[in-house]
């Protein structure tokens, strides 16, 4: 058993005006992060891949279990083996598995089962959620998997943005054929699949508004 070991917390803090400048240019940097379908070839480097994945493993996690295996992929064949199996699920998505309201919110975002960013994009950064652990062949399981997958995986698109690269948050379902494409162990579901990359000449995206304060905040000040 772990002994409670703790150390001093050290953080530079701002008051007053620069700490409303702060909050405020943060605010204003992540509002231009967007998703994007579209991707350039550029290569990234590898060491850029491991420092923005490393920035996502900081996230809190359930007891700090860190229940999360991030596969990094620049391997064209297996983009290749992901974009098919991908492209194979959506087309029976497309083809009526989603319902006719599903497809209708998906028309300003103008999808169709084809993706080809999965091979374009020069990184693939397959998230998964690790349910339990073996230990000396027992089973133990993590706490609030998915609650901590999805901090790291959103601190993941943070550190993808600050580095001025671009992703998308894709949700090939099922997506079971990632695990078996990937050979991953039992204990590892996935959870999201991230390609990245830079943003090509002439990207666009869709004209979408982003709630404002009102609409997403409830404040309890008396
Ligand atoms: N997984 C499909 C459909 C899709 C679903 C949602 I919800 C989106 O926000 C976008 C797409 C696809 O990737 O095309």
């Amino acid at each position: 058993m772990e002994e409670k070991n703790f150390i001093p917390f050290e953080q530079e803090q701002f008051e007053g005006e620069a700490l409303l400048q702060r909050a405020t240019s943060f605010y204003t940097f992540m509002n231009k992060r967007r998703s994007l379908r579209m991707f350039s070839d550029k290569p990234v480097p590898k060491a850029v891949i491991e420092n923005i994945i490393m920035a996502a493993s900081t996230a809190p996690s359930g007891a700090n279990k860190q229940p999360w295996t991030f596969c990094a992929v620049s391997s064209p064949t297996i983009k290749k083996q992901i974009r098919a199996a991908a492209e194979e699920e959506e087309k029976i998505n497309y083809g009526g598995r989603m319902s006719d309201s599903w497809l209708n919110d998906l028309k300003p975002f103008d999808t169709d089962e084809h993706k080809p960013f999965l091979e374009i994009a020069p990184w693939l950064i397959v998230v998964f959620k690790r349910s339990y652990e073996e230990e000396e062949g027992a089973k133990k399981n993590n706490y609030y998997v998915s609650e901590s997958v999805g901090l790291a995986a959103g601190m993941l698109l943070a550190a993808i943005h600050h580095a001025g690269l671009v992703a998308l948050t894709h949700t090939p379902s099922p997506m079971n054929f990632l695990a078996k494409v990937l050979n991953r162990p039992k204990n590892e579901k996935p959870f999201l699949l991230i390609p990245v990359g830079y943003a090509p000449e002439g990207a666009e995206v869709p004209d979408i508004k982003r709630k404002n304060a009102e609409e997403v905040i409830v404040y309890y000040e008396e």
